[in-house]
């Protein structure tokens, strides 16, 4: 039995990001360092969210790792490259003649739990990453760019530490020091936007992003032929959204998920991530929009065959009567929240 005094904790909150030009592609396995920048939203952290405590005492007996209740090994490559990322800046901090922070030899004890399917291409890999991250560095005092360690857990997870609109620069630098994120608008620049995700499955991805992207680099030429046009769209959706223009903004966030399904499908062998049900939304949100002139609905689809449906408050009740309308009979979890673009708040 540890008493209170013993254990010293912290607990963070992170939202999902959702990739609205997509990271697919990697020219550093080690580093994760992608062959392509990519920009997404955050979304607020009520209805999906990581939540992570980390906890050090100078009693417990060995490092320990637990996700959604199940006890994990800390034998994780990615895992172990951010904790020591974290605790190496802790001791770069230290001022000469300070004493060493005990607390770094202290064994560690990590929580987490998604309040959300995990692993089924809703991005929880990227709140998971933020949050340990952000959690360690409040643990052990650390600051600066944490957002590069967040990506050695895992690439999307450095969108994650920024609220609102972000873009992750690729950089050139073959150490990385130049592959940073930003933010490209704060979450109140556009505030009547919306998302709502439609839950197609919540079964787990049958080919890991990890994997995936790494057998699209060796076999697509369809992805090399992609990294030449991403500069171009990435500069066209920054207009958009400091503009609040929807129709491009919308244009330009399906073009980019359907491209990334195409790489998928152009990969040996190929990958598909969609099923019948996406197929049949993406239909439905080009009905939708039949006229093409002002677009209503823009969707996207990440590893995974669920979808991101953007659109802005105002046609929130008109999408819901038809998506209603055409899945009467679907799960009460099929729509899962109506989010805003929300903050790193924790
Ligand atoms: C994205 N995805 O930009 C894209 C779109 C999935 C489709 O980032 O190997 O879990 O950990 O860097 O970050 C998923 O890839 O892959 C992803 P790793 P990650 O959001």
């Amino acid at each position: 039995e540890l008493a209170p005094d013993d254990v010293e904790w912290v607990t963070c909150d992170s939202p999902v990001n959702i990739a609205l030009i997509k990271y697919w592609g990697k020219r550093d396995e080690k580093l994760i360092l992608p062959l392509n920048s990519s920009v997404s939203v955050t979304l607020n952290q009520e209805e999906l969210r990581a939540r992570t405590t980390v906890a050090v005492s100078r009693n417990f007996k060995e490092d320990k790792m637990w996700l959604n209740g199940r006890e994990q090994s800390m034998k994780n490559a990615r895992l172990q490259s951010v904790i020591s990322q974290i605790k190496r800046l802790c001791r770069k901090r230290k001022i000469d003649g300070d004493q060493p922070n005990e607390k770094l030899q202290w064994k560690l004890h990590i929580c987490s739990e998604n309040n959300f399917p995990t692993a089924a291409g809703l991005a929880s890999s990227a709140a998971g990453y933020a949050c340990l991250v952000y959690a360690l560095s409040k643990l052990y005092g650390v600051e600066g760019d944490i957002s590069k360690i967040a990506r050695l857990g895992s690439g999307s997870a450095c969108r994650s530490i920024h609220g609102g609109f972000v873009i992750w620069n690729k950089g050139d630098a073959e150490d990385g020091e130049d592959s940073s994120t930003e933010q490209i608008a704060p979450e109140t620049h556009w505030p009547e936007l919306r998302v709502l995700i439609l839950v197609v499955s919540d079964q787990t991805k049958h080919t890991a992003s990890t994997v995936g992207m790494q057998t699209s680099v060796e076999t697509s030429d369809l992805l090399h032929q992609r990294l030449q046009g991403v500069p171009k769209r990435i500069e066209r959706i920054k207009k958009a959204i400091l503009r609040k223009d929807f129709h491009s903004f919308a244009e330009i966030t399906m073009k980019d998920s359907n491209q990334l399904h195409a790489v998928c499908l152009d990969t040996y062998p190929p990958i598909s991530y969609l099923t019948d049900t996406s197929h049949h939304i993406m239909q439905l949100v080009h009905a939708i929009n039949q006229d093409n002139s002002s677009n209503m609905v823009a969707y996207s689809f990440d590893a995974g065959p669920n979808a991101f449906l953007f659109m802005q408050e105002k046609d929130v009740p008109t999408v819901l009567d038809i998506l209603h309308y055409f899945y009467p009979n679907s799960d009460p979890h099929f729509i899962r929240g109506i989010h805003v673009p929300g903050k790193h708040d924790t």
